[in-house]
């Protein structure tokens, strides 16, 4: 199936078939992921000079095992950027869009995120600026980072959230509880079938939060306090280690180029510095993982999932499930 139902057709009140509007349809085709890439690298030329990343070398255009699916992977550094890449998955019924920045870690700014799934049936989308300390208990952080943020998070919240189902970027329902910790008050993390209005808000919004996190990183002062920068260093790595091991795009991944090569894009390009930034492993940060023989669980969760509703309030405070009826 190459073509898309958009969400506002169904008219089952209708008893003529006949008579019904014709729905509107959406090519997947329609959907590309690509001016996203392309706004994201000429914006950021206007702000640093990016020059390719040695990764760049080795993870290129890769074809996938059933001889329809292209990768694209791309990968940048620049002066306050340990690593910019992004990796775009397309073939006749999927696109996929990967693209994620990673600060060097003498800067605290957090982690610029865009995962966005599109196939015929539905598209799952997180879209955040990933917080490198906890958004709870580090209030300063919070307040450095997310309270000038908040406006921009409130816009597309209240599109999401408050006007109900059938909006633009509806909160996407209960996830992977762990994944919470990951997101910010502002993060868009939603489900929807396709319909051109929900890609031009995601491409909107997409634009808007791209542009404040690099106004984040223009103002971003060079750390110089060895203890923070290794706090930054080990919160990037601890990030990298989860999303390495548990980031629910990987069974996708496998069966397109198989375990070996997915494990390799996955560590050395994906979430490159899982191996470098720090020597913690895995079951170290995340010790609920651990099976009795010492492997890691394959589970992507071990509490489950939660938060159907946005656990976030206007100002950004955490109120979990209370939200839930
Ligand atoms: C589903 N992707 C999801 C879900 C989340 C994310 C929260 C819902 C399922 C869940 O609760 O785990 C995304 N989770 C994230 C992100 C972070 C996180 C960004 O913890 C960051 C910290 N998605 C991709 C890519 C593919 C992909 C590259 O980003 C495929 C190559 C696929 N994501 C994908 C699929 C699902 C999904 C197929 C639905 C299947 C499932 O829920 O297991």
């Amino acid at each position: 199936c190459s073509t898309l139902k958009s969400s506002s057709v169904s008219s089952i009140h209708s008893c003529n078939w006949r008579r019904r509007k014709k729905p509107r349809l959406l090519q997947i085709s329609a959907v590309s992921y690509q001016k996203f890439i392309d706004f994201a690298l000429n914006e950021t030329k206007h702000h640093a000079v990016l020059v390719p990343s040695p990764l760049q070398e080795k993870f290129d255009t890769l074809n996938a095992m059933d001889g329809k699916t292209e990768l694209q992977m791309l990968s940048f550094q620049a002066p306050k950027i340990r690593l910019l890449r992004s990796m775009y998955i397309q073939n006749e019924v999927m696109q996929v869009l990967d693209f994620a920045v990673f600060p060097k870690p003498e800067f605290d700014v957090p982690i610029f995120c865009a995962n966005f799934f599109t196939n015929a049936s539905m598209n799952i989308v997180v879209l955040d600026l990933n917080p490198l300390h906890n958004t709870t208990f580090r209030r300063e952080y919070k307040e450095k980072y997310y309270k000038g943020l908040m406006p921009l998070g409130l816009k597309y919240a209240k599109v999401s959230d408050m006007l109900g189902p059938g909006t633009l970027l509806p909160w996407g329902g209960k996830l992977t509880s762990e994944s919470i910790k990951f997101f910010s008050p502002i993060v868009i993390w939603s489900k929807f079938t396709s319909s051109q209005d929900k890609h031009d808000a995601l491409y909107s919004a997409f634009m808007e939060y791209y542009k404040a996190w690099l106004e984040l990183m223009d103002q971003a002062v060079e750390g110089t306090d060895v203890s923070q920068i290794m706090c930054n260093c080990e919160a990037q790595h601890r990030y990298l280690t989860w999303r390495a091991e548990k980031d629910p795009g990987h069974g996708v991944l496998k069966k397109l180029i198989g375990d070996t090569l997915a494990k390799d894009l996955l560590r050395n390009f994906l979430f490159s510095g899982v191996n470098e930034l720090g020597s913690k492993k895995f079951l170290d940060y995340f010790p609920e993982y651990s099976c009795e023989d010492g492997s890691v669980s394959e589970k992507r969760s071990i509490i489950g999932k939660s938060f159907e509703n946005r656990p976030w309030d206007s100002r950004g405070e955490f109120v979990g499930n209370n939200s839930e009826s």
